[in-house]
């Protein structure tokens, strides 16, 4: 067993607070990255140590992996725990982690190297008794013979690029007409933005929810599951809104996908924390889709229902311990649900907004747990992810998580930035969401800029208000700039 004393946090924002909070309970020490926009963000105030790495653009700052490992080694540090986004899937930062001699708080780079890639992905679960969209066995490079599987599945179908995330890469093929233009795009696209033209052909499933498991994996072959995030009230492939459990999992459902989302694990001998991704069709059909190899945004819905702190676990796996429950002690209590408080405008086209938080005022109170990286006066920078928070409320039962919801929307106080509290208010009342018979074309079916006509009262009222905030908020820095001076800034090397 390799205890870690301290762990460096590749990341930022609230996903890198939220790390350090679960290490400073182990006792492990914590040390911050920040790039020179984020000198007195939250992360780095919370951190015991904290280190800039270069400039606002992520690319000269937090995905600079070399450098971060070069400044872990040079701290003493054991562990590097790498959020999500940025470092997070990066097979050869694992690598070079495990070479300076660190634990990578993640998965093994063969893991992480499978699950990059979805042929390779559905090749090695293969065996594995994991339902797999009907499709090609593996790349298709040859338009005739690309068609006729097209034609032997029955359209519509979906061409993917093999190396694609996030929905690049990817085209819906209505007929037979299309096929040809269509794959020739898809593989130009591919190579495009991946380098690697690889693509293949499924069934084009047509209204499906994105339903997906959480896993948890030691060294030593153990496996749980700790059950589904429902995902599917997503935009351009952007989850908004995540709650857990899925209204729609029978028992019977839910042991049969955690069972597969085990074997998909076990399949690339899985260390760590995990999502797997499946498409659950009207009826109960599902398909393994991709596994994430990072903790998730999302995380917190599983946390709040199983009462597992999944960093902790994280942390606890990474340094050879053996799971210390079982898939037997495991059960869901209640129900939470996430919304991601995005600096957008919904109204337009969720449109970013960038600015300063001039008043933000969290909401507090049984069952709500807000995760975020910014205060009250801090600019909302155009170099990152828009998302300011994660609104997590937590009930008895979905009808008291989503009143619960409601209420910590109207609690929350925002100004300076348009967010998208006022979209997530519109869904908690839409009866679709209320009913649970919605799916991932939730947005597109639902959502016009009309439906929230009258909600943007907050806009006219910043006022005098905001001027004063503005100005407590100019004080509270000056004291936060004295503290960045102190000895808690052991290792700025600004
Ligand atoms: C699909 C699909 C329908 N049929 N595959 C989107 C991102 C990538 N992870 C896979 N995606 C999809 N794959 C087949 N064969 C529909 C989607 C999809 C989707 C999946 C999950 C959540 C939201 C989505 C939105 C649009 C399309």
């Amino acid at each position: 067993m390799k205890q870690l004393t301290k762990i460096l946090v590749a990341n930022r924002g609230e996903i890198a607070l939220r790390v350090m909070r679960s290490a400073r309970e182990m006792g492990i020490k914590t040390v911050a990255v920040y790039s020179e926009v984020d000198r007195r963000a939250p992360h780095v105030l919370f951190a015991d140590e904290a280190v800039f790495v270069g400039p606002a653009p992520s690319s000269e700052s937090y995905l600079r992996g070399a450098e971060i490992v070069g400044v872990a080694k040079e701290l003493g540090v054991d562990g590097i725990h790498p959020g999500y986004g940025f470092l997070s899937e990066n097979a050869a930062f694992a690598a070079e982690v495990e070479a300076a001699g660190m634990t990578f708080i993640g998965p093994r780079t063969h893991a992480i190297e499978v699950m990059g890639d979805k042929l390779s992905a559905k090749d090695a679960v293969k065996d594995f008794e994991v339902p797999l969209v009907p499709g090609s066995e593996g790349e298709v490079q040859d338009v005739q013979e690309a068609l006729s599987i097209a034609e032997s599945i029955g359209f519509p179908v979906m061409i993917k690029a093999s190396a694609g995330g996030g929905g690049k890469g990817m085209r819906i093929v209505q007929e037979a007409a299309e096929f040809e233009s269509q794959m020739k795009r898809a593989v130009s696209e591919a190579t495009n933005s991946f380098g690697n033209g690889a693509v293949f052909v499924e069934k084009y499933i047509q209204n499906p929810r994105h339903i997906e498991i959480q896993v948890l994996a030691d060294e030593h072959g153990n496996v749980v599951h700790l059950f589904e995030r429902e995902c599917s009230i997503q935009r351009r492939h952007q989850k908004v809104i995540e709650e857990a459990p899925s209204v729609v999992l029978t028992p019977e459902l839910r042991e049969a996908m955690g069972r597969a989302a085990v074997n998909v694990a076990k399949a690339c001998d899985y260390r760590g924390a995990g999502t797997v991704e499946f498409i659950f069709e009207p009826g109960g059909t599902f398909y393994f889709l991709e596994m994430n190899t990072r903790l998730q945004v999302e995380h917190p819905v599983t946390e709040q229902i199983t009462g597992v702190d999944l960093v902790k676990a994280q942390i606890r796996v990474a340094q050879g311990e053996k799971l210390w429950f079982s898939q037997e002690d495991l059960k869901i209590q209640g129900h939470a649900l996430e919304v991601r408080v995005y600096a957008e405008n919904a109204a337009e086209n969720f449109m970013p907004a960038i600015g300063t938080l001039l008043e933000y005022k969290r909401p507090q109170g049984l069952g709500i747990r807000v995760d975020d990286g910014l205060e009250e006066g801090m600019e909302v920078s155009i170099y990152y992810d828009p998302m300011i928070a994660k609104l997590i409320t937590f009930g008895a039962d979905r009808t008291e998580a989503i009143a619960r919801m409601k209420r910590a929307i109207s609690e929350y106080r925002i100004s300076g930035v348009q967010t998208t509290l006022n979209f997530a208010d519109y869904v908690m009342d839409h009866e679709a969401f209320v009913s649970g018979d919605f799916d991932t074309h939730f947005v597109e079916k639902y959502f016009t800029p009309e439906a929230l006509q009258g909600d943007d009262v907050d806009v006219e009222s910043i006022g005098a208000m905001a001027l004063a905030s503005l100005l407590r908020v100019q004080k509270g820095h000056e004291k936060i700039q004295k503290n960045g001076t102190t000895n808690r800034w052991k290792a700025n090397r600004t």
